[in-house]
């Protein structure tokens, strides 16, 4: 079965999708088994490697955000190029979860086209879910209201699909140099942190390593994504993904990229828009890891 680039897919036919991958290319690929959601759908993505050993690592998730459609296409080209050229998995062993929130991503679906957050239940409130991007252990701010759009849970970690990423995070801290996570919308490549403006220590390098991946994708077709400090491009955050892989040491590389909302699109961008956000990101995200691994 081949990825489709010119619908959504569900998360039935993505987790379908990443099974018979790797089935068909059983000697590179592998499930990656990250447990279940909350509403126990599997956590399934998938690990690409020419099996050497003290190989570094490189990690993407998509559709943390349920809404976000136009980030699960983008972890499926990845897979599709990593699978096409073995020199990019003697750089590093590649893990890909496209779709980060399964129980979110799949009532996008079916019942209300912009959900964002979690599915799990608040005690003593009608409003459900939690804001993944802000549930990891990293300045979690246990402040927010049930139904705020951002509410970041009753702790860090609540949310078991944040939980597993963390674990991912950490037990891999060793080999992991690069974590992305893949958002819409905005055309921006964000990079740490999200509670403060003041730069990080190795800043010069994630602004090089960002422009060089912007340069990249406006080769394509011009579209210009804008590399920024997530607090300065964009509003202060506590406890997102990326910043607790790059706060608790793991990945020194460490982004959140805003696609394009493709056009007019938005957190909605046309069927037709996949394609093109897709073919445009993906020299970039190659680029990214060309410079990380590098430098
Ligand atoms: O607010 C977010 O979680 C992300 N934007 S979105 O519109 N997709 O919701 C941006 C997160 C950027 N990273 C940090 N602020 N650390
Ligand atoms: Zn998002």
């Amino acid at each position: 079965r081949v990825a489709a680039y010119d619908r959504y897919m569900t998360f039935e036919e993505i987790d379908a999708h990443i099974h018979e991958t790797v089935d068909a290319n059983p000697d590179v690929a592998s499930i990656l088994d990250l447990g279940l959601s909350y509403e126990g759908r599997e956590l399934h993505g998938i690990k690409l490697s020419n099996g050497a050993a003290g190989q570094k690592s490189v990690w993407f998730d998509c559709a943390i955000h349920a809404r976000e459609w136009i980030a699960p296409p983008v972890c499926l080209r990845i897979i599709d190029e990593v699978l096409a050229d073995p020199a990019l998995r003697d750089l590093a062993d590649w893990y890909i979860l496209p779709v980060a929130n399964p129980d979110g991503y799949s009532y996008s679906h079916t019942d209300e086209r912009f959900w964002r957050k979690t599915r799990r239940p608040n005690e003593g409130s009608s409003c459900v879910g939690t804001d993944p991007n802000r549930n990891f252990d990293f300045l979690w701010d246990g402040v927010g209201d049930f139904c705020s759009e951002v509410y970041p849970g009753s702790s860090a970690f609540s949310e078991p699909e944040c939980g597993a990423i963390g674990n991912f995070v950490s037990s891999n801290a060793d080999s992991l140099v690069l974590y992305v996570a893949v958002h819409s919308y905005g055309e921006l490549i964000l990079y740490p942190f999200g509670h403060t403006v003041e730069p990080v220590p190795n800043v010069d390098d994630l602004i090089a390593a960002g422009t060089a991946s912007a340069d990249a994708i406006e080769a394509v077709g011009g579209t210009r994504y804008s590399v920024e400090n997530s607090a300065a491009g964009l509003y202060f955050t506590f406890g997102a993904s990326d910043d607790y892989a790059y706060g608790i040491g793991a990945a020194l590389y460490s982004y959140t990229y805003e696609l394009s909302g493709g056009g007019s699109g938005g957190f909605n961008p046309p069927a037709s828009a996949i394609q093109t956000v897709v073919d445009e990101v993906w020299p970039g995200l190659k680029t990214l890891v060309e410079y990380s691994l590098a430098n």
